[in-house]
């Protein structure tokens, strides 16, 4: 494959386990000319994340502490107040921070915390920095009320492929993942949607994630890589580690497929040392999550990532930087929703 071909949305698995296959060392230079194309390779984005409502979720996510299906020794706590949530966000503005985001341990949010929700967003928002939230599943109107209130992007992962996915999660289905990618498209939010390398998976299901992702209608924009931080109590406590090798493989396939989008160097960091998060940014993974605590799990220190940054020579993405995407996204949801008009006309003419 050229590295000017241009974005597609047609991957076959055997092409993309074809990139996977390739020598590490191709498959690299691959990555990080593709990456060269579309983006600065000294900026990576920078955000901050921070747990609005903590444990006990309904859900039954293997990988996951916050189920309340299994004993992670987590402390539930209830949904933050908006002022709390509103200092955390100028405190992660304030160590350069350009994108927050606000994570529930929801299966979907209920009718009475959707108005605290959305008043978080436009406080957050007021401060000059990009907003985000996971808070499970949503519904369209959800989205469009989300979408409304000034939220940016949402985050909604497909955590794995359609194949192993039943191994993972027994709660909600693939599809209702995708549908809720599908709302939060409509509505017109950027996408944030991703998964988890090292749960036992094999070769073909990182390949068939990537796949799934690559081939939506429209490329998230920000692609979360995380690696799984294995958490007692939980089943997967004690799956076998993946290869190093096989996560840089992940991220320049994520690069190589999806050219424009950011791909995000996600949980895990703080089981990699510093040369193989530095073979992250060179296979194209181009945004992290700033600050000691990701929802509930440790994140490297802040001053361990400015050292980073400087060892490497790495800026954090000025937020006008991304501004320019905002456009291109809007034009993209009008195009999606032109095909998806015309579909709609044609299956009722041929009903
Ligand atoms: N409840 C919402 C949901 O699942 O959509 C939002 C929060 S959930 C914690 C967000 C994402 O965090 C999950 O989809 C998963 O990819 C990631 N995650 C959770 N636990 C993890 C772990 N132990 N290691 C790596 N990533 C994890
Ligand atoms: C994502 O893909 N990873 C982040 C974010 N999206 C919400 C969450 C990682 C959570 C790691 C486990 C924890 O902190 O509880
Ligand atoms: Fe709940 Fe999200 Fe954790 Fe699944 S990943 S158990 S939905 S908080």
């Amino acid at each position: 494959m050229s590295s000017t071909n241009a974005i597609r949305h047609d991957w076959t698995l055997s092409e993309v386990r074809e990139l996977f296959e390739r020598p590490f060392n191709d498959l690299l230079f691959e990555a990080q000319t593709v990456h060269r194309q579309h983006f600065d390779p000294n900026e990576v984005q920078v955000s901050t994340l921070l747990s609005i409502k903590t444990g006990a979720c309904p859900e039954d996510c293997m990988y996951c502490p916050q189920s309340g299906h299994y004993n992670t020794g987590l402390e539930k706590e209830k949904l933050l107040e908006v002022e709390k949530v509103v200092e955390q966000a100028r405190a992660a503005k304030e160590t350069g921070a350009t994108r927050f985001c606000m994570g529930a341990a929801w299966r979907s949010p209920t009718k009475k915390d959707l108005p605290y929700v959305l008043d978080m967003v436009r406080q957050v928002k007021s401060l000059g920095m990009e907003t985000c939230m996971t808070l499970g599943m949503l519904t369209e109107d959800q989205a469009d009320e989300l979408a409304e209130a000034g939220l940016d992007y949402y985050n909604h992962n497909l955590d794995t492929s359609e194949r192993y996915y039943n191994h993972i999660i027994t709660t909600r289905t693939y599809q209702d993942r995708l549908d809720t990618l599908d709302n939060v498209r409509k509505a017109g939010m950027k996408v944030c949607c991703g998964g988890i390398m090292g749960m036992g998976e094999e070769d073909e299901d990182r390949a068939g994630f990537l796949m799934q992702l690559a081939n939506l209608p429209v490329h998230p924009e920000s692609v979360p890589i995380n690696q799984l931080i294995k958490i007692p109590g939980t089943p997967l406590e004690e799956v076998e580690d993946l290869d190093p090798f096989e996560f840089v493989r992940t991220i320049a396939v994520a690069r190589i497929l999806m050219p424009k989008s950011h791909v995000r160097l996600s949980a895990g960091r703080e089981d990699m040392n510093d040369q193989m998060q530095a073979l992250c940014f060179m296979a194209g993974a181009n945004s992290i999550f700033y600050g000691d605590t990701l929802l509930t799990a440790d994140n490297p220190e802040a001053d361990a990532d400015r050292r980073l940054f400087r060892r490497l020579g790495i800026r954090p993405e000025p937020l006008s930087t991304n501004r320019d995407d905002a456009d291109e996204a809007a034009e993209l949801v009008s195009r999606v929703e032109k095909e998806r008009q015309a579909q709609l006309f044609y299956d009722a003419a041929n009903a």
